[in-house]
């Protein structure tokens, strides 16, 4: 067996969280690791479809996917949830609710400079043109994260030294 924990991806909408959070699972499916991924696809369109992008309704999505990823990892899978989690104090609760068990916090750190030239979904495009309200980076703040365990500078590190850089960190943790 293998020890299980919650790897725990943050940063801008486009930012490449989902792409590093795919690639970083694909690599410990590779070594036999039960994985299971928590992300905007498949949380907000099922348990959490009744929240929006409030301040109240992010930190009840944040809040309800923690627990989620809690009872994964005491079902012995190891975690990898992406999402903005924009607020210092949303992801000191999520550290609280996950607890006891390991938690690893990557800051997928890309200047929303570069998130907007990207704009892979034209959703920042929408939301300078009013029409998408609350968008992060836009019209709703992100804190940057002051500790994280890693910090993955997409503008800087190509993403196959990233990927490699995540997994080794997680080698240790993954010892019984
Ligand atoms: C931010 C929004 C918004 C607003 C829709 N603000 O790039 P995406 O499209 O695929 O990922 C974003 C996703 C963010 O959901 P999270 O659950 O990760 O957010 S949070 O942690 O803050 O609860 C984006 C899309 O939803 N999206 N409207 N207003 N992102």
């Amino acid at each position: 067996g293998h020890k299980s924990f919650v790897v725990w991806f943050t940063g801008l909408s486009g930012s490449g969280k989902s792409t590093l959070a795919n690639k970083v699972e694909h690599e410990l499916f590779e070594q036999g690791i039960k994985t299971f991924s928590l992300d905007g696809d498949n949380v907000r369109k099922g348990l959490n479809n009744n929240l929006g992008f409030s301040a109240e309704d992010r930190q009840e999505n944040l809040r309800r996917i923690a627990e989620v990823a809690k009872l994964l990892v005491e079902s012995g899978s190891v975690v990898i949830a992406s999402f903005i989690s924009p607020l210092e104090k949303d992801r000191a609760m999520i550290k609280k609710i996950i607890e006891g068990e390991d938690f690893v916090e990557v800051f997928v750190n890309t200047s929303l400079e570069e998130c907007e030239r990207r704009d892979v979904k034209g959703l920042y495009k929408k939301a300078r043109a009013g029409e998408i309200k609350n968008f992060t980076g836009v019209d709703a703040p992100y804190e940057t994260p002051e500790n994280p365990d890693i910090e993955i500078k997409t503008e800087e590190e190509n993403l196959e030294d990233a990927i490699k850089r995540i997994v080794l960190h997680l080698q240790d943790k993954l010892k019984i």
